[in-house]
């Protein structure tokens, strides 16, 4: 660990990022040393805010329906937190108020020729597997509710193409359509009511889509789509449909649902295609970005700083990432204990500014093959104010 004076010598040296970085900080393996609260005797201070992003109520729901929200606090996580607690995992549209809890819930299958079954909670539950931590974004993710759209949980359920297998529902040339109930008795002022995804065979397979019935270990909270909810791995959020309650086998040409066309800039469609085969995958690339910039304060008074982030998504979370902040040059970060393949790992970045004033950060994959389309566009940039 070095001494408070080679930290920051190292730092401001010419290599600098380089000497801190010695480890090779970017495989899987035991926590880095600069993920510690390391810097001998320096004490933590106040968090440097982001500058230019809304603020609203973190943690806690508000609204209903199609407009209720939770945003998850993801600055208040600590290093290495594999998932934050049920409570505080983002909600995007609360329980429908129409819904009836009343009856037992059951989904009704149909297939082409218009036959009907119907599916019970206690053959989804016969069937459920451990699913394992898996993290789920909204796609309309965003500054707006400091990027608190995004979480993780442990999750239980059933593969679908299983189930749909088993009971030999799908034939060549046809899709599945995931419905979810939606009866809100308040219109909403942005979104669309009734959430629904179609599928091929393929993309079930590719993801290992699941009807989910539990969520960290307990039954499916009300607001998260109790008592069964679809989760497609990997994929944004808006394709998770909540409350399903009907799966239809469709044709091949089948057209594009208006959930899926609400949703089609937000999952990088070339314009709102007509068919649903004609959607891309819903597929979150690697994605990474700070939630919180931390104040150092050193025992001769001087300060540095931490950066502490998240990265998900993409089919590797072993990838070297490079922070850029203001106009330095780009710099590796240290990765934080062990990489969560599924959910999210963290990284950390110490760093003495050069000078003060506007600082964007931005992070990158270092190899340049991966695709990371909204790293790329700068979806995750976030920018704080160094006071001089
Ligand atoms: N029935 C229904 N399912 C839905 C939605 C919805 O409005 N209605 N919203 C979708 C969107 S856009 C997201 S991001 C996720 C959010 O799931 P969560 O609230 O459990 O985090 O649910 C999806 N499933
Ligand atoms: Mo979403």
């Amino acid at each position: 660990m070095p001494s408070r004076r080679g930290f920051l010598q190292g730092l401001l040296g010419a290599g600098g990022a380089l000497a801190l970085t010695g480890g090779g900080g970017c495989d899987a393996g035991p926590p880095q040393p600069s993920c510690e609260p390391l810097l001998d005797g320096a004490v933590r201070l106040d968090d440097v805010p982001f500058v230019g992003e809304g603020s609203p109520v973190l943690d806690a729901p508000f609204g209903s329906g199609l407009d209720g929200r939770l945003y998850t606090d993801l600055a208040s996580l600590a290093i290495g937190d594999a998932q934050p607690r049920t409570e505080h995992f983002y909600i995007r549209t609360r329980t429908p108020d129409q819904i009836d809890r009343a009856s037992p819930w059951t989904i009704t299958l149909r297939d082409r020729g218009g036959d009907g079954r119907v599916v019970t909670l206690d053959e989804l539950a016969a069937r459920s597997t451990p699913q394992g931590a898996r993290v789920l974004e909204c796609s309309g993710n965003g500054a707006f509710g400091r990027f608190g759209l995004l979480s993780v949980a442990t999750w239980g359920g059933a593969t679908l193409v299983n189930l749909l297998d088993d009971l030999e529902i799908f034939s060549v040339g046809t899709r599945v359509l995931v419905s979810g109930f939606d009866g809100h008795s308040m219109p909403s002022q942005n979104s669309v009511p009734g959430a629904s995804w179609i599928f091929s065979r393929s993309d079930l397979v590719a993801t290992g889509a699941f009807l989910a019935l539990t969520m960290n270990g307990a039954p499916l909270p009300d607001d998260h789509g109790a008592p069964v909810r679809l989760f497609v791995p990997g994929w944004y959020g808006c394709t998770s449909i909540k409350w399903v309650d009907t799966i239809t086998i469709v044709a091949d040409d089948a057209p594009a649902t208006p959930h899926m066309q609400e949703f089609a800039s937000r999952t990088m469609q070339s314009g709102t295609p007509t068919l649903a085969r004609d959607f891309v995958p819903a597929v979150i690339d690697l994605a990474a970005m700070p939630v919180r910039v931390e104040r150092w304060r050193h025992p001769g008074g001087d300060d540095s700083y931490r950066v502490v982030g998240i990265t998900w998504g993409g089919p590797r979370h072993d990838v070297a990432l490079a922070i850029t902040l203001g106009d330095e040059a780009p710099a590796p970060v240290q990765r934080c204990g062990s990489l969560q393949p599924t959910g999210w790992s963290w990284w950390s970045h110490h760093w003495v500014p050069r000078r003060s004033g506007t600082h964007a950060i931005t992070l990158a994959a270092a190899d340049r093959t991966i695709r990371t389309r909204r790293l790329d566009n700068h979806f995750y940039r976030r920018t704080i104010e160094i006071p001089a």
